[in-house]
C-alpha cells in the first residue's frame, strides 16, 4: 500500500544533505553567485560524504542510491545553493546514459573512475542550433574501422571546462528514423580534437560552469559505443527518466528556500503597526508557496519512486519536473514581493532565488517541452 514514511536510512541521507547544505554550502552562497567561482572544494567535500554520483552501484565503488533517495539529497542541497547543486547534479545526468546502458567494462572504466576521485563529467546533447529538436541535431559521428570520427559543436553542457568526459549525442545515420539516427558515445575530454569554450555569464545559478564544446575530428574507440550504434536517442531520453524527478526536487528545494526566508522576514518586518505576515495579502502568498511545494514534492517523489520500482516514468517526470519549476519561479518571484525594496537588493537572499529559479524551466526540457510530453501521453491514454 502507499506510505509516506521515510525509512531511518532515508532520513538520514536527507538529514546529512541538511545539515551540509547549512555548514558548507549556505555560507560561501553568494559569494560563488557574485564571483561565478566554481565551487571546487565545496564538491569534494560533498564527494567525502557520498553526495555526488549518488546512482552508482556499490559494484563500482558507489552508494547506489535510488532515484528517490537522490531526490532527498537534491532538495536540500538546492535549498543551500542550485547553482552549486546543478554542478554536482550534472555529473549525476552525465552518468545516466551509463547506467541506462553502459556495459560492464564501461561502467567499471567510467563509473568507477568517479568514485575514486572528486571528478566532473558532463552530458553532452544540446547544440548551438537547438536544444529542444533533439532529433535536429546536426553533430556527426562516422565509422572508420574499429574507431568513430565525430565533428560537431555542443552548447550550454554543464561542467563542461571540468569534466574528466562527456556522453555525446551524435547522428550517426542520416537516413533513419529518429529512434535509430543517433549513437550515444562516452569521450574523454583528453582526447585531442576537443575543444572547450568559455564560462558562458548566466542569469543565475552563477557557480555552475556552462559551456560549449567543440568536437573536430575526434577519434573514439568502438568499445566507447554506448548501447548498439542507433540506440542513442532512446538512451539520452531514457537519461531524463531518471534526471527530471531530480529537477525538480531541486526547484521544490529553491521553493522551500524562498518560503522559509518569506516567512521569517514577514514574521519580523512591521508596516500599519502589525508584522506584514498578519496582512493577509502576504500570509497567502505564503500559504500558495505551501501549497506548490508539497504539491511538488509529492510529484517528484511518485515519479522518482516509479523508476526505482522499474515502472515507466517519463509521462510522470514531465509533470513534476514542469510543476516545480513554475512552483519555484511563482514562490522566488512573491518571495521578493514580500521582501520589498529588500528583495530587490544582494544583502538579502531571495533575489538570488528568483534568478536561480528560472533555468528550472529552461534546461532539462522546457516548460514547453514537458507539456509536448504530457499532452502526448494524455492522448494515448484517451485514444
Ligand atoms: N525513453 C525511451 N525511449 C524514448 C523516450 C524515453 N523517455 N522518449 C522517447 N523515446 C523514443 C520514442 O518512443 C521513439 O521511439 P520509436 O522511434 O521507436 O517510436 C523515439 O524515442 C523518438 O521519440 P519522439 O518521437 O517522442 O521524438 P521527438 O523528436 O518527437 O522528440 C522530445 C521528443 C520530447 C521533444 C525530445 O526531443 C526532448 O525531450 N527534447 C528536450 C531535450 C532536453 O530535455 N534537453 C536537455 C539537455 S540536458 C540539460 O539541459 C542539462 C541541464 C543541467 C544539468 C545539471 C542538472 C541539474
Ligand atoms: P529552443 O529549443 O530554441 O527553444 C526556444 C523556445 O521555443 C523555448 O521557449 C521552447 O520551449 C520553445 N519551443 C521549442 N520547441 C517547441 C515546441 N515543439 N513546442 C512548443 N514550444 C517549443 N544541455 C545539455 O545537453 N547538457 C547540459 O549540461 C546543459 N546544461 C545547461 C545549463 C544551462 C545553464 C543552460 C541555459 C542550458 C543547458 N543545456 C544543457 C541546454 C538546455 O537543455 C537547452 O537550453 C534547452 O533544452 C532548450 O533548448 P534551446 O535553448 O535551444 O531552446
Amino acid at each position: 500500500g502507499i506510505s509516506f514514511a521515510l525509512s531511518e536510512e532515508q532520513k538520514s541521507i536527507q538529514d546529512l544533505a541538511r545539515k551540509f547544505a547549512r555548514d558548507e554550502i549556505i555560507p560561501v552562497a553568494a559569494e560563488h553567485d557574485r564571483t561565478g567561482k566554481y565551487p571546487t572544494e565545496v564538491i569534494a567535500k560533498a564527494w567525502e560524504l557520498g553526495l555526488v554520483n549518488t546512482h552508482i552501484d556499490t559494484e563500482y565503488g558507489g552508494n547506489g542510491l535510488g532515484v528517490l533517495d537522490s531526490a532527498f539529497i537534491s532538495e536540500e542541497l538546492a535549498y543551500g545553493c542550485s547553482g552549486i547543486q546543478t554542478a554536482i547534479e550534472a555529473n549525476n545526468l552525465a552518468e545516466a546514459p551509463l547506467i541506462v546502458a553502459g556495459s560492464e567494462a564501461q561502467k567499471k572504466k567510467y563509473l568507477g573512475r568517479m568514485t575514486e576521485a572528486p571528478l566532473m563529467a558532463s552530458y553532452g546533447v544540446t547544440e548551438p542550433g537547438g536544444g529542444s529538436d533533439v532529433a535536429g541535431l546536426k553533430t556527426t559521428a562516422v565509422k572508420k574501422g574499429d574507431q568513430w570520427v565525430l565533428n560537431g559543436n555542443k552548447f550550454y553542457i554543464t561542467n563542461a571546462g571540468y569534466a574528466n568526459w562527456f556522453f555525446v549525442l551524435a547522428r550517426t545515420d542520416m537516413e533513419a528514423n529518429t529512434g535509430k539516427a543517433f549513437t550515444g558515445f562516452i569521450v574523454d575530454a583528453d582526447t585531442p580534437g576537443v575543444q572547450v569554450g568559455r564560462k558562458e555569464i548566466n542569469m543565475g545559478q552563477r557557480a555552475s560552469d556552462t559551456r560549449g564544446v567543440t568536437f573536430e575530428d575526434v577519434v573514439v574507440p568502438d568499445e566507447n559505443v554506448l548501447g548498439t550504434p542507433g540506440q542513442g536517442f532512446k538512451i539520452a531520453m531514457n537519461a531524463f527518466d531518471i534526471t527530471r524527478p531530480l529537477i525538480g526536487a531541486a526547484a521544490t528545494g529553491v521553493a522551500r528556500r524562498a518560503m522559509e526566508e518569506a516567512a521569517k522576514y514577514s514574521l519580523e518586518r512591521k508596516t500599519m503597526g502589525t508584522e506584514i505576515f498578519n496582512h493577509q495579502a502576504i500570509a497567502f502568498m505564503l500559504a500558495d508557496m505551501a501549497m506548490g511545494i508539497e504539491s511538488a514534492r509529492m510529484m517528484v517523489y511518485r515519479s522518482a519512486w516509479m523508476r526505482d520500482q522499474g515502472q515507466r516514468n517519463t509521462w510522470h517526470a514531465s509533470i513534476a519536473k514542469a510543476l516545480a519549476s513554475e512552483v519555484a519561479n511563482k514562490s522566488a518571484a512573491d518571495a521578493v514581493q514580500i521582501f520589498g525594496g529588500n528583495g530587490f537588493n544582494t544583502d538579502y537572499p531571495v533575489e538570488k532565488l528568483m534568478r536561480d529559479a528560472k533555468i528550472f524551466q529552461i534546461y532539462e526540457g522546457t516548460s514547453q517541452i514537458q507539456r509536448l510530453i504530457i499532452s502526448r501521453g494524455l492522448a494515448d491514454m484517451v485514444k
